[in-house]
């Protein structure tokens, strides 16, 4: 674990805790389940309660979205397909708009978020990070929100920590955002040494890996 740096007090205006897609789906007895995604529910709570910006990011696909092994005739889930954007990874259908397996955990309590940002609603582009689809070009529209708000500083947690979140991590980083992952407020799907290589990357983007230990609690 990377120390944390000279990062702002949580509960300092100019830092936003973003909270990933922490839907039905992802957790056990979902479409796309985490291993242990509920476990972090009460953790990210009680780290909320210090922040004086919340941010909630939300998995929100059409159906027939391209990222669904239902939309490749031949293929299944966890194939990987070239894409016109690149290679996509496949995933059983889920978070589709409206539906159960979309909606937040509904033991997540954060009454102060100001935005729920939602990811993923163009058919034909996935998007893992909550600033820019899979196109590497489209964005969300989460960078100018927050940099509008003078927000230079944001700690992520949520599901997956090595897809959505880490996505979101790097793309934070590459905006110039002083950028923290707390560890143990994720967990990983791990497909094929997915965890190790977003760990890998994002501590060499700068991304400062801790644990809510190292925080208020
Ligand atoms: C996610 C795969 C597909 C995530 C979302 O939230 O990490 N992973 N869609
Ligand atoms: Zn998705």
């Amino acid at each position: 674990m990377s120390p944390s740096l000279n990062l702002p007090p949580l509960n300092d205006p100019r830092c936003a805790l973003i909270v990933i897609d922490v839907q039905n789906d992802f957790i056990p007895g979902g479409q796309l389940a985490v291993r242990g995604g509920d476990e972090i529910v009460p953790l990210i709570n009680r780290l909320a309660t210090h922040f004086r910006n919340v941010v909630i990011a939300q998995d929100w696909h059409p159906t027939g979205h391209a990222s669904f092994a239902s939309s490749h005739p031949g293929h299944a889930p966890f194939d990987s397909v070239q894409l016109p954007y690149g290679a996509q990874t496949l995933w059983p259908d889920h978070c589709i708009q409206g539906s159960h397996g979309a909606q937040l955990h509904a033991d997540l309590d954060l009454p102060h978020a100001q935005l729920i940002v939602r990811k993923g609603c163009n058919r034909d582009i996935d998007s893992y990070s909550a600033f820019v689809e899979a196109d590497r070009r489209t964005p969300t529209g989460l960078t100018g929100y927050l940099k509008e708000r003078g927000i230079d500083t944001v700690y992520l947690v949520g599901l997956a920590l090595d897809y959505c979140v880490a996505w979101s991590a790097l793309d934070a980083r590459a905006a110039g955002f002083s950028t923290a992952l707390i560890v143990d407020a994720c967990r990983a799907i791990d497909l094929d040494g997915s965890l190790q290589r977003a760990l890998g990357e994002m501590e060499a983007a700068g991304v400062k890996l801790m644990n809510s230990q190292a925080l208020a609690n």
